[in-house]
């Protein structure tokens, strides 16, 4: 058979059957009886790709063709997961494909599960970035996103005595078959060096440069309507090997350079507690988007001429202050290599770009020891100096007084001076987007209040959204089955259209059909879980989940003490009628977070004295899920009960595990923060727990002493539990392991955990009591899966392209 024949979505298995044995043979290089599941597994992925591609062609050609505006959406972070499922599903080929594996003995999950999960991002950010390109393919949008081909990606969590340990995640140890290996793209990027004046101009003389070069992957849209691409970098060194030092013996030594490439492009998130990790990370940023703002502009530059127009072609989306540098790039490519007048080049650059901010905690704002930025981008800093002048004359212009134009300066002086990314990409956007109502407002109100004075047109809210494909259809096809059943399968291309089931919702066999699904679903998590942890849970009892970074915002520390509360409570009071609760934590701590890693090592801590005490009668079961990840997530979602959201308020730009949650039948335990009140606003205060103070409460009561000792004392099961924990209880070989830890919630309890406690406790408890009547908690369940399909990242995706990008 030949290699170029194209798959239809109409194509039958036997035309796969015929491909596959076709590619196992030419191009993994194996015959059917020495064929190993690994070379099956390839052998379906590039079967698959050969379908892809002729869409792929197609899809650049038509944009080409119709001249259209592309969007770029540059991004440190893209957590993929797992592609197989999710092309096929898109193809529309999984049937076939099934059947065509079937005939030779193999089952599709098999071979799915044989798929490394591209971890090429840390948590929200990076898998929102992930759902984006898959709408906006969904969406028929040309795009690229543009990213860092990371070797490693983000590490492999390994749990060891209840001890996070950090590992190379080795995903591309067998290659990668979705990827091409595009060498011709490729561009030169400079470091350090010194900018000289030539009179008519200036040149920047880098003292290194490495080489950046392209590997794209195709993204499918629903449908296969439309394959973008997602366009990830790799670093080369310009001389690979020095072969005169290399002959004089010096071997290690004559292959420096390529060791410095290869550091570019080794892990998401080097460690930056040193000044050689911040070092590389500032590296990093600026090497992947000085890469893709040279290619956007050398394709604008070749298909249409005149770089002054790159705003009617090109929006490009700067996905948090990590491509912030483009903002300089691009003036230092429009002035320097393409003559124009600083004036002019601001224009266009600010046309262009647009920039979404996630998180307004002071410590993830990213600024830049000035000195360090000089020394490796001297061309960017005199850039951001002249930028800076014209920024600020134009406030003082506005009648700005000195500490307003201190803080809109892209300049911190306070202390040592640093270079602003945020405010530097605020001024070079035309947008500045966040992404959810609240995060938005406060952005407002906050970090960013006087350059919104400033420039009052420029905030706007774009709420996160999920790809309902992945998030529902992929990840919980039992549900699938049944909502069809129900209302027919327009909310597959329609999100929005689940809203239908809304007259259905006291349907009471419906809800036993959806309950079925999820019972399912937990039976199938608690043998994943037995398998990798050993811990055997109750499939009947409440699965009350939490999953995410872990991170003290997130307060994971209140779920643990809420926890420990209610083990003493169910020891203390057997004779009560406790409802069974399953307790899933997973999630990674950032390797230098202290706080955070002992938070995980609680978790565990707390699991092993639980799940062992024989008085608990199975009635709480605790686990922490090592390593988790998109496929993870993957499981855990669709068996989940209860969706636990319960942030600080204030402090959770969106979150997006809110959403996935809902659009499974989970009910969520929050706060009023993110885009949980947006959540709590579409599913109705029925369906949801809300509990805690709101953000203005946190302000205020900060702004008038916060005590915690005093609410801690005054709350009779905190204290137990604090106390519990600080004298040793689950930590008998370390007593004083969590002393300090509790110490913090007792002396200053930055993140309100005592605060919020009564109240979290009193919600935990009116979870029980709905539990208890199931055909509420069903109704309740349908509501939210009926209501949160707004959360589409076709919707948002779509609001982008209509309010900021103009495609
Ligand atoms: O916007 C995606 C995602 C939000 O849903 C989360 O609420 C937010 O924490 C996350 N932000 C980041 C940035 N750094 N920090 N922290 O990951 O973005």
């Amino acid at each position: 058979m030949s290699l170029d024949i194209p798959l239809s979505t109409g194509s039958k298995a036997a035309e796969i059957d015929a491909h596959i044995i076709d590619v196992l043979r030419h191009r993994v290089g194996k015959d059917e009886r020495a064929a190993k599941p690994h070379d099956w597994f390839t052998a379906t992925v590039l079967t698959l790709r050969d379908a892809v591609i002729d869409r792929w062609m197609e899809s650049t050609r038509k944009t080409y063709d119709q001249g259209g505006k592309r969007v770029y959406y540059l991004s440190l972070e893209f957590l993929i997961g797992r592609l197989l499922r999710d092309a096929l599903s898109n193809m529309g080929l999984t049937r076939e494909m099934e059947k065509a594996l079937a005939a030779h003995g193999f089952d599709l999950s098999q071979l799915e599960d044989l798929e490394p999960d591209a971890a090429l991002g840390n948590g929200g950010l990076g898998r929102l970035a992930a759902c984006f390109m898959e709408s906006l393919a969904s969406l028929d949008i040309p795009a690229y996103g543009y990213g860092i081909r990371y070797k490693n990606g983000m590490f492999r969590q390994r749990i060891d005595d209840g001890w996070q340990v950090e590992l190379p995640e080795t995903w591309l140890s067998h290659g990668n078959p979705w990827e091409f290996d595009r060498r011709e793209s490729a561009y030169r990027i400079g470091f350090g060096g010194e900018v000289i004046d030539r009179g008519d101009g200036v040149e920047w003389k880098p003292a290194e440069r490495v080489e950046a070069s392209a590997y794209d992957m195709p993204v499918v849209g629903w449908r296969g309507k439309r394959v973008n691409t997602l366009r990830l970098w790799t670093a080369r060194a310009l001389d690979p090997i020095r072969l005169d030092a290399f002959n004089a013996g010096d071997h290690v030594g004559a292959l420096v350079e390529d060791a410095r490439a290869d550091a570019l492009v080794r892990v998401l998130y080097p460690a930056d507690s040193t000044p050689s990790g911040q070092e590389l990370r500032l590296r990093q940023e600026y090497f992947f988007t000085s890469a893709s703002i040279q290619d956007i502009v050398r394709r604008h530059a070749q298909y249409h001429g005149d770089v002054r127009t790159l705003p009617d072609k090109a929006a490009i989306q700067l996905n948090d202050t990590h491509p912030a540098v483009a903002v300089a790039e691009i003036m230092r490519i429009l002035v320097d290599d393409h003559g124009l007048e600083f004036n002019e080049a601001w224009e266009v650059t600010r046309k262009t770009v647009a920039y979404t901010n996630h998180t307004l905690l002071p410590e993830a704002l990213e600024t830049w020891p000035l000195p360090l930025f000089e020394r490796l981008l001297p061309r960017h800093m005199q850039i951001i100096y002249a930028i800076n002048s014209r920024v600020l004359r134009e406030a003082r212009k506005a009648g700005m007084d000195d500490a307003q134009i201190a803080a809109i300066s892209l300049i911190d002086e306070h202390g040592e001076r640093r270079v602003r990314m945020a405010n530097l990409a605020f001024c070079g956007a035309h947008s500045v987007n966040g992404v959810a109502a609240l995060h938005t407002d406060l952005m407002k109100s906050t970090v960013f209040s006087d350059l919104h004075a400033l420039y009052p047109e420029k905030i706007n809210n774009k709420t996160n959204g999920v790809t309902p494909r992945r998030w529902l259809q992929q990840c919980n096809p039992g549900l699938v089955g049944v909502l069809k059943d129900a209302i027919g399968d327009a909310f597959l291309d329609d999100a929005e259209k689940l809203a239908d089931l809304n007259a259905l919702a006291d349907d009471a066999a419906l809800g036993e059909r959806i309950a079925e699904v999820k019972r399912a679903n937990k039976v199938a998590l608690a043998a994943h879980i037995k398998q990798i942890t050993g811990v055997r849970l109750d499939p009947d009892a409440l699965f009350d989940v939490q999953i995410k970074r872990i991170h003290e915002y997130k307060r994971q520390l209140l779920n643990l003490v809420e926890t420990v509360a209610l083990y003493d409570q169910i020891r203390s009071h057997p004779e009560r009628d406790w409802v069974p609760r399953v307790k899933i934590f997973g999630g990674k701590a950032a390797p230098s977070y202290h706080n955070a890693k002992l938070i995980i090592k609680l978790a565990n801590d707390i699991a092993r004295r639980v799940n062992s005490d024989p008085s608990v009668g199975g009635l709480l079961k605790v686990v922490f899920v090592p390593n988790y990840n998109v496929s993870l997530a993957e499981r855990i979602i669709p068996a989940a009960d209860l969706s636990e959201q319960i942030s600080t308020a204030g402090m959770e730009a969106s979150g997006t595990g809110n959403m996935k949650f809902a659009l499974n039948g989970a009910l969520t335990i929050g706060t009023l923060d993110g885009a949980n009140i947006e959540i709590k606003d579409r599913v109705g205060d029925d369906n949801i727990v809300i509990f805690g103070l709101t953000a203005d409460e946190v302000l205020e009561q900060r702004a008038a002493g916060y005590n915690p000792r005093a609410v801690i004392e005054g709350s009779r099961e905190l204290q137990q539990a604090i106390n519990a924990i600080s004298s040793g209880v689950f930590s008998p070989d370390d007593p004083n392991r969590y002393t300090a830890l509790m110490g913090g919630l007792y002396d200053s309890d930055w993140f309100m955990v005592a605060a919020d406690f009564d109240a979290y406790h009193a919600a935990q408890r009116s979870v029980d009591a709905r539990w208890e009547n199931q055909k509420a908690w069903r109704a309740s369940a349908l509501r939210n899966i009926a209501n949160v399909g707004w959360f589409s990242s076709d919707r948002t995706i779509g609001e982008y392209a209509r309010d900021i990008w103009g495609v």
